[in-house]
């Protein structure tokens, strides 16, 4: 008598045969403007907005190689996104960009971003535009703790004017064992975002403003699914804040970089990189309970998507293009990815015959 298996029940409690209304695949393509360029790094890419007729973009820029976090030399460039800017670009076809210049830069030394500011994600509401960003404050240590910054303006072209102080900080509930600058030695881990928060995207979403994020922990340790990295939101009534994390973080437990768009009342996500879920597109009704809708294969890194205003037409009507960066060479470089559904009409065709 045939008897179910374990991994087929799994997949049936799990639902994991539901239908391929979320799944696809990805096409990229090279850019020009932004692509591959001996001594810089141009990474990380907000999403794609498109004011009037003109695209628009913004990202990480920095210069030289990074050397790590041994050398003894406080003023080394321990990563790509270390001593960067925030610079951006416009394009009239999303594929020919043409940088502008620099958007923020880094603060005065002293102040709470004078080391690096990188990895931005932009909100354009009632007439005004809002970068969200991370900030490092000098020296880049392995313990350094990692928040958020946010500068506003009028124009998407600036002058942008920042924040006071940083908009969202870790928990700091954690606490470092020795005074060695180990990152993995901890008395308390504390809360999932306890070290580091990153990879900020806003949202104007059921009359406030909601910020989503990567945390990472103190004492992060290695899992059967890699690095521990999970997702957050914190809420507020103005884009500057205050931020209250929402009671159901770490909402997520898997993911690197944020990428979201809004889909009839509900909030869609593509998870990668890191943990169990990576290389999932998830929904959540309430923009807090993710459940998954699809397996993805080589998903987009870092992608900044280009949400249509129509994004309830279809489940992936919010990320049908947009920007992502490409890491595997010496200098990060910015290219372009597309949905690609050929696979569901190859199957079609098959099933067909
Ligand atoms: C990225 C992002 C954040 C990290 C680093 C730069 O892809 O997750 O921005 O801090 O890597």
């Amino acid at each position: 008598m045939r008897q179910e298996s374990l991994a087929m029940r799994r997949a049936r409690e799990r639902e994991y045969g539901k239908d391929s209304t979320w799944y696809f695949q990805f096409k990229y393509a090279p850019v020009t403007g932004l692509g591959y360029e001996e001594g810089i790094h141009r990474r990380d890419p907000s999403s794609v907005i498109k004011i009037g007729e003109v695209y628009y973009v913004w990202y990480t820029k920095s210069s030289g190689s990074s050397v790590g976090y041994d050398t003894g030399d406080l003023d080394a460039k321990v990563w790509p996104w270390d001593w960067s800017e925030i610079w951006y670009a416009t394009s009239d076809d999303g594929v020919n960009w043409h940088e502008q210049g620099l958007a923020v830069g880094r603060g005065e030394p002293g102040a709470y971003d004078d080391r690096s500011v990188f990895t931005p994600e932009v909100l354009a509401h009632n007439g005004k535009y809002y970068l969200v960003y991370q900030v490092v404050k000098h020296p880049y240590l392995r313990r350094s703790k990692e928040y958020i910054g946010l500068a506003q303006s009028s124009s998407p072209d600036g002058p942008w004017v920042k924040a006071d102080e940083p908009i969202l900080s870790p928990a700091c509930n954690g606490e470092w064992f020795g005074e060695v600058d180990n990152r993995h030695l901890v008395k308390h881990r504390g809360d999932f975002d306890s070290h580091k928060t990153n990879d900020p995207c806003l949202f104007f979403y059921k009359d406030q403003f909601w910020l989503y994020y990567k945390g990472y922990p103190m004492g992060e340790q290695l899992t059967c699914a890699g690095r521990e990295t999970k997702w957050g939101v914190a809420v507020a009534d103005r884009p500057e804040g205050p931020y209250t994390k929402s009671v159901y973080n770490p909402i997520t437990n898997s993911g690197h970089e944020t990428l979201l768009w809004p889909y009839k009342g509900g909030m869609a996500a593509l998870l990668t990189t890191d943990g169990p879920e990576r290389n999932t597109i998830q929904f959540a009704q309430d923009g807090l309970q993710f459940e998954i809708q699809a397996f993805i294969e080589h998903p987009p890194e870092a992608g900044g998507p280009f949400r249509t205003e129509h994004s309830d037409i279809h489940p992936l009507e919010g990320l049908r293009w947009g920007l992502s960066h490409e890491i595997n060479s010496p200098w990060h470089y910015i290219q372009r990815f597309e949905v690609d559904e050929r696979t569901k009409h190859l199957c079609n065709n098959k099933c067909n015959h």
